[in-house]
């Protein structure tokens, strides 16, 4: 087909009511439109389906500010799920779903998902970012689970089928000191879990992944940073080998254990830090640095052994792809609805596979039970699925939620049911919503050093 041909079938398929662009054109020139799929489609025997509309749903069940996107179609009673959340900037996810994509999506064919996430890609001719992309996700992740319950099939079925029977998590294990760091170890090894990521607490300082400080009463969760606090690297950079020290000599060699840098670190000192936690063989140490530093990576990788994980700031393939076919990462931790949703996802695995780079997708308290239902399915058909961050969902969260996946002697079960396998339950989700007060959620706030530097992040 030439040029004069396409441009021929793309304005016939809009004349044809807009919408027939994807058909082939029919012999004699005449443009098919999706309300007469082509004979060979994948879809035969089920009906045409359209996108009739495109809802958020905010809520914040346990405080945290989750986006939900959901998808209708012309089937009554059939729609999709997905996560667009963006805890810090829920409004703007919003506003990007409603006035852009809602608008742009009406009318589409369900069944089109890559066609529907290359367009909505470049339905702005500034692109991606992560409220854009959280946007794109909430729409391409509730296709996934359209497809799949028409399909009346589970999402890992449509990626290729179980290679494993449940996903590894990690646990979450943090401490005021050393001591609580293995107690707390112990209680999450006693209830099953054979991974765990240690985080200690630096006293007087806004310590990331630590629930509590030098002072026993404050019960803040340092969710990222606590910025009543300054952060300097010294005394952390001393501790934290003493820390695995601890571990390995009081819990022993079998069990995994992770830890979180939070990309606080300057270059040299990551190169020194990996260098000296190498001999407690960690199952992973993430983001040692931050994406404003990749190149860097170079030098951790010349230097030391120790097995890297990186990616939950990433946005585009411009960012990662580099990462991983340089070999210079072992994990791929990007937050799957900060790159558009299981679409790219799933690309992104399969090409990890090819560079001996394992998922490790980021997964916390601020992914919803939605995007860890996405994230299951496709880490249940990845050859090379690594771990799944575990995050134990509070009750009320797990009740706005039904199907969360469940939790069991360290594993992630997929709650088997055709799609994503969830559901939301609006009227529950409503008596959770999202204020505007604080404007921060999740308490991020900025943390700086003791001369006042703001650090990042
Ligand atoms: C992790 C992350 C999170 C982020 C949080 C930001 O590895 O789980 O680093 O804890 O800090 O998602 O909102
Ligand atoms: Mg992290």
């Amino acid at each position: 087909m030439d040029r004069r041909d396409v441009l021929g079938w793309m304005s016939a398929g809009a004349a044809a009511g807009g919408l027939g662009f994807l058909s082939p054109p029919a012999r004699g020139g005449q443009a098919k439109t999706q309300e007469e799929p082509p004979a060979n489609s994948a879809a035969r025997g089920l009906p045409p389906l359209k996108i009739t509309d495109i809802s958020t749903i905010l809520t914040a069940p346990n405080r945290v500010r989750l986006v939900i996107v959901k998808v209708s179609t012309s089937e009554p009673g059939l729609y999709g799920l997905g996560c667009a959340t963006f805890t810090q900037r829920a409004r703007v996810v919003q506003t990007a779903v409603e006035k852009y994509l809602r608008p742009f999506l009406i009318g589409r064919d369900v069944d089109q998902i890559e066609d529907i996430w290359q367009s909505s890609y470049v339905s702005s001719y500034w692109r991606n970012g992560p409220v854009l992309f959280n946007a794109m996700s909430g729409v391409d992740m509730a296709l996934w689970d359209i497809k799949g319950k028409r399909a009346n099939m589970p999402v890992y079925q449509l990626l290729g089928g179980k290679c494993r029977f449940a996903a590894h998590l990690y646990a979450h294990v943090s401490g005021r000191d050393i001591k609580q760091v293995e107690d707390n170890a112990r209680a999450a090894m006693a209830r099953g879990y054979r991974h765990i990521r240690v985080q200690v607490g630096i006293p007087g300082m806004a310590t990331y992944g630590t629930r509590v400080t030098n002072e026993p009463t404050n019960r803040e969760v340092i969710g990222p940073t606590n910025p009543r606090y300054v952060w300097e690297p010294g005394a952390y950079l001393r501790t934290l080998p003493k820390l695995f020290e601890h571990l390995r000599s009081t819990l022993g060699d079998e069990i995994e254990l992770l830890h979180d840098v939070h990309e606080r670190i300057a270059p040299h000192q990551a190169v020194g830090l990996c260098k000296e936690l190498e001999k407690y063989h960690p199952f992973f140490i993430e983001d040692p640095l931050p994406p404003e530093e990749k190149d860097h990576f170079h030098l951790i990788r010349q230097q030391s052994s120790v097995p890297i994980a990186m990616g939950e700031l990433f946005n585009t393939q411009q960012e990662y792809v580099p990462l991983i076919a340089g070999r210079l990462i072992d994990f791929i931790r990007i937050h799957i609805s900060q790159i558009g949703g299981l679409s790219p996802a799933r690309k992104v695995a399969a090409l990890c596979e090819f560079f001996g780079v394992k998922t490790a997708w980021h997964g916390p308290g601020d992914a919803s039970p939605v995007a860890h239902a996405a994230q299951l399915a496709l880490e249940l058909a990845s050859h090379n699925f690594g771990i799944h961050e575990g995050y134990v969902f509070a009750p009320e969260t797990r009740a706005v939620f039904p199907g969360t996946p469940e939790v069991k002697d360290g594993y992630l079960y997929a709650h088997e049911a055709p799609g994503l396998g969830i559901d939301i339950d609006e009227k529950l989700a409503a008596k959770y919503p999202v204020t505007d007060d604080p404007p921060f959620d999740f308490r991020w706030g900025t943390t700086r050093r003791r001369d006042g530097t703001v650090i990042r992040p």
